[in-house]
């Protein structure tokens, strides 16, 4: 195993827990028939040529180290896509409530929007991984946002690369207004919220009800709980 592989699978491991406790949070909720403030979950480790890239523009040296580890925290990276912008605090209590991880600094770009028009809500943590040599505390980056944050963020992100950073003046403007007419958009989704979630709670009812395959597993398991 390479350096920078040794070095990095502890941030693999951290970004598959995360991934699989986060889903399993959904998994929950929708399990209690209770709406999950999580939409689905995204998780990735930095590729090397982005964390090359990160060492250049803050003047550190390209190779792993606790320095390193110390100042980019995003090496491990998970994103937790929501419906609604009032599900993002929920989520940030549910994250700030658990005991396996430590919340080590919160940056809200949805109250604070950034020039760009990015709004997301960022949560660095602490998170213990379980090594063959015992356990090893890594910092990771919890990016929370609703589908249209999302969406901006994605699209904006690729144009990045396109002109590596240096927009011309009229995109720059277009993608400032897309991102205020999102961020209307998750304003009126917020509004007719309640009309959503009760057309997709009898959705899901209804698929249920009318797939013979999924009623006998259901009542197998109900079975199962008695
Ligand atoms: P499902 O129920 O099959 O959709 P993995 O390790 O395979 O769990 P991975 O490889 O990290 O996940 O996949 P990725 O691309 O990061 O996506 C993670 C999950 O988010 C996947 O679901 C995607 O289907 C889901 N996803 C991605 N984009 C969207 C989207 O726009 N809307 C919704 N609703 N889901 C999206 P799973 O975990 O495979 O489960
Ligand atoms: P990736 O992996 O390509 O997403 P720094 O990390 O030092 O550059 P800072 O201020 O410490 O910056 O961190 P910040 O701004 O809290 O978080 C940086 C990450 O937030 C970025 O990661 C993006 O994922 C996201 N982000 C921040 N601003 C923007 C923006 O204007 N547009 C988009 N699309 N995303 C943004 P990276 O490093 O770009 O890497």
């Amino acid at each position: 195993m390479g350096q920078w592989d040794r070095f990095l699978q502890p941030y693999k491991q951290a970004v598959d827990e995360l991934k699989i406790k986060l889903k399993g949070m959904r998994a929950q909720f929708e399990k209690s028939n209770e709406t999950s403030p999580i939409e689905f979950v995204t998780g990735r480790v930095k590729p090397l040529a982005s964390i090359y890239d990160k060492t250049l523009e803050k003047g550190l040296v390209f190779e792993p180290s606790d320095m390193l580890a110390h100042e980019l925290q995003d090496i491990a990276g998970v994103r937790i896509m929501c419906q609604f912008v009032d599900e993002i605090p929920t989520v940030i209590e549910l994250l700030r409530q658990r005991n396996d991880l430590t919340v080590v600094e919160e940056r809200d770009y949805i109250t604070n929007v950034k020039v760009s028009g990015y709004r997301s809500y960022h949560m660095i943590i602490e998170y213990p991984v379980g090594t063959i040599q015992g356990e090893k505390k890594i910092l990771a980056e919890i990016q929370i946002r609703t589908l249209a944050m999302n969406f901006w963020a994605s699209i904006e992100h690729s144009l990045n690369y396109k002109y590596k950073g240096i927009f011309p003046e009229e995109i720059k403007n277009r993608l400032q207004s897309a991102a205020e007419a999102a961020f209307r958009l998750d304003e009126e989704m917020s509004l007719i919220r309640e009309e959503i979630q009760e057309a997709q709670k009898y959705f899901t009812e209804y698929k249920e009800a009318s797939n013979p395959k999924v009623r006998e597993d259901n009542s197998k398991g109900a079975h199962e709980n008695l």
